[in-house]
């Protein structure tokens, strides 16, 4: 059986991971699950990658969970398979990552791309939660994380119908980056890639955390993370080399130290 995720290292700093069951659209079961995690934890590890694009295929990023894995499971061993316990772990790696999405994000595959920080779209994306079909909910954040996106009136109204929705409404509600035509989904995530992974990469982090604190906390919580992390960019070399490159009027090069 072929792998269900693709690890592909580009030359330089960005490396690919591309969810590969097609020919169930991409449903995320267990296993893929685990080996996404897996994966992203090799690529925190590794000092040459500095930027992360998870992508799908042209059909599907992912048509959501896998609905066959979890048809008949009951109420107890749901509780106990304790997936989410992975899922939560995806925003939290500190390198950016980057959602490329063509075709189907529905459910977990919608709540996938929203765990990422970025989402390119492909102008016929679709995006939708609609596990009220199947008598479920969404469960990795998709109530939480499209009512921050889109406000409770739309968010509502798509949770409770079902209804998906378009990578260009997606997009005016400040869910997904950049929509693009769908042979271009990859090449503009690979170039906003690559033009992150030539910043410094703490101060990427430290921002990623402080837009995730603007998110989560009362804006005075958010402020004081803020702050805090605003003075530990001067601990990095980094910050020493960005600010000496301006004056000296030439390119930074950041070490990511
Ligand atoms: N799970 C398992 N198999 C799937 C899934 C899925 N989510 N989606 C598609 N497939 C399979 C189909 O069964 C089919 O297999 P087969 O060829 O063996 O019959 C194959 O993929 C192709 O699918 P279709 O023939 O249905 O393709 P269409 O182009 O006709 O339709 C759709 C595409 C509209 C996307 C349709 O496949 C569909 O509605 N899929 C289900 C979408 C859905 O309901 N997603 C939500 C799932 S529940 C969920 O995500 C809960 C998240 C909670 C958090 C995560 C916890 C784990």
């Amino acid at each position: 059986m072929s792998e269900p995720l693709i690890v592909k290292k580009m030359e330089g700093p960005v490396a690919v991971l591309q969810l590969n069951r097609p020919h169930v659209l991409n449903a995320l079961n267990l296993a893929l699950m685990d080996e996404l995690v897996e994966q992203l934890k090799q690529l925190q590890a590794d000092q040459d990658v500095r930027c992360i694009i998870l992508t799908g295929n042209h059909k599907a990023f992912a048509a959501g969970a896998d609905i066959d894995e979890m048809a008949g499971v009951s109420l107890a061993e749901m509780k106990m398979r304790n997936q989410f316990m992975l899922w939560d772990l995806i925003p939290r790696f500190t390198k950016p990552l980057i959602a490329a999405v063509q075709g189907y994000a529905l459910g977990g595959g919608c709540e996938l791309a929203m765990s990422c920080d970025l989402i390119i779209a492909s102008e016929k994306a679709v995006f939708g939660q609609p596990e009220i079909n199947l008598g479920a909910m969404p469960g990795a954040g998709g109530a939480q994380r499209l009512v921050k996106a889109m406000g409770k009136a739309r968010a509502m109204a798509y949770l409770l119908t079902g209804r998906s929705f378009t990578a260009q409404e997606a997009y005016e509600c400040g869910l997904v980056t950049k929509v693009v035509p769908d042979e271009l989904v990859l090449e503009e995530a690979k170039k906003l890639a690559l033009e992150i992974a030539h910043k410094a990469p703490v101060a990427a982090t430290l921002i990623k955390e402080a837009v995730y604190k603007a998110l989560d906390t009362p804006t005075q919580v958010g402020m004081d993370f803020e702050r805090n992390a605003f003075y530990m960019c001067f601990g990095t070399e980094d910050c020493r080399e960005g600010m000496k490159a301006f004056q000296e009027k030439r390119k930074p090069s950041f070490k990511g130290r």
